[in-house]
């Protein structure tokens, strides 16, 4: 059956070429072809013909083709050009970064306090109860909150305050007042070896913490043995041994479920042995609320004050900014246990609740001796109160 329908295909198709030559060979008799030339001059005619329509199709296709693999090609290599066009990104100031950092808390206090001020020409009662709803949901805690409103009041009452610019500096003095009573930067050359003891609640940043103190001590050249203290939870002790790598220091460290009175011990043996600048001690997690794990903590420092009598020199408490007020109580339990020397305020990068530097400033008799503004090696700095107001007030 097939076979049959092709040769009808065939027989038509020949059909429809003969009548084609045939209208061709007419058109050329037409023209003045004689007739021996006829048959040929319309087949050459066809061939044209059939080359013409294949060429404009090739050229067709080609042309389809063409256009989206030139998209592919060209766009990266433009996207290369415009890449090397573009200049290095200068790399950020300290002051910068930590300006960047306290993004959010910058909103939240002096972004507000900005704009309750704008088109606000009288300084009245209503407006230093708004700016006080401001600062106390910023973080700076009621003693502080209280201060500040206190000494705009007596500037109301003067006459000296009379315009937002006015009030504005006022609160950026005051602030900075209460920042710089409570600012004494950590001092690790008053004794060898230097012991810091860190301690804190869960997940606050204490081996962060520990690993870019190290770091930085480090750095400056001095000899840092670290003491892996938490031997509660699994891999605490990998983790400060991570650190150690970065910041190429020794890690003293038992197996896991080891007393963390032992690890002092040898940690605090290691340190006088290797002749230590600083040694720093990173412990485990615990609620500042569980009275037993509080006691351990004291045993730890007897621990360490047998060694090396006098240690720890530092007991530094880190507090996570985002935890806003409760690091206060944390901050209060801790010091009535092991009788705190530094804080170091982790966190402050990312969070709107980073006043409560003020608050910790204003409210404990313990200076804030770092702040951390992310997780990197470098991302820890000594508190300076005069950075921290001018990257919050300065536009
Ligand atoms: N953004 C930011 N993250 C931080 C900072 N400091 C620490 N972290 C992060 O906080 C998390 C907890 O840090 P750790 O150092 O393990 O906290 P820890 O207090 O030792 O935790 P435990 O040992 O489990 O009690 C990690 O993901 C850190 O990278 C900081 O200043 N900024
Ligand atoms: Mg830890």
């Amino acid at each position: 059956m097939k076979d049959l329908d092709y040769m009808a295909w065939i027989e038509s198709f020949m059909t429809w070429f003969n009548s084609l030559v045939f209208e061709l060979s007419r058109m050329l008799a037409s023209a003045g072809v004689p007739e021996e030339y006829q048959t040929l001059g319309a087949l050459g005619l066809l061939y044209l013909g059939v080359v013409l329509v294949v060429i404009i199709v090739i050229f067709g296709l080609l042309a389809v083709l063409r256009k989206p693999k030139e998209k592919k090609v060209v766009a990266p290599k433009e996207a290369v050009e415009e890449v090397e066009a573009k200049p290095e990104p200068e790399p950020l100031s300290l002051s910068a970064r930590f300006k960047r950092s306290l993004a959010k808390t910058q909103s939240s206090l002096v972004g507000r306090i900005d704009s309750l001020l704008r088109g606000r020409p009288n300084i009245d009662e209503d407006l230093i109860e708004e700016l006080e709803e401001i600062l106390i949901t910023a973080d700076l805690g009621m003693q502080t909150t209280k201060r500040l409103i206190g000494t705009l009041e007596a500037g109301q009452a003067k006459g000296t305050l009379e315009t937002p610019d006015q009030v504005r500096q006022l609160l950026m003095e005051e602030l900075e007042k209460i920042l710089q009573t409570e600012s004494k930067p950590l001092d690790v050359s008053i004794a060898a070896p230097f012991v810091i003891m860190v301690v804190g609640v869960n997940g606050v940043g204490k081996t962060t913490t520990v690993g870019k103190l190290a770091n930085q001590l480090a750095s400056d050249g001095k000899k840092v043995i670290l003491g892996a203290g938490d031997t509660f939870r699994a891999a605490a002790a990998e983790q400060l041994e991570i650190w150690g790598e970065r910041a190429g220091v020794e890690v003293i460290r038992h197996a896991e479920g080891a007393d963390p009175g032992a690890v002092a011990f040898d940690a605090a043996r290691a340190a006088v042995a290797r002749k230590a600048d600083v040694l720093i001690l990173d412990t485990a997690g615990r609620l500042h609320t569980k009275v037993n794990l509080m006691e351990e903590l004291k045993k730890i420092r007897r621990v360490i004050d047998r060694e090396i009598p006098g240690a720890p020199h530092e007991s530094m408490l880190v507090l996570d900014a985002t935890t806003g007020q409760n690091a206060l109580t944390q901050a209060k339990l801790f010091n009535e246990a092991v009788q705190l020397d530094g804080i170091a305020l982790t966190k402050l990068d990312g969070t709107a609740k980073g006043g409560i530097v003020v608050a910790i400033a204003a409210e404990l008799d313990v200076p804030v001796r770092f702040v951390g503004i992310g997780e990197g090696i470098d991302d820890l700095r000594p508190f300076d109160p005069a950075m921290f107001i001018s990257a919050l007030f300065e536009s």
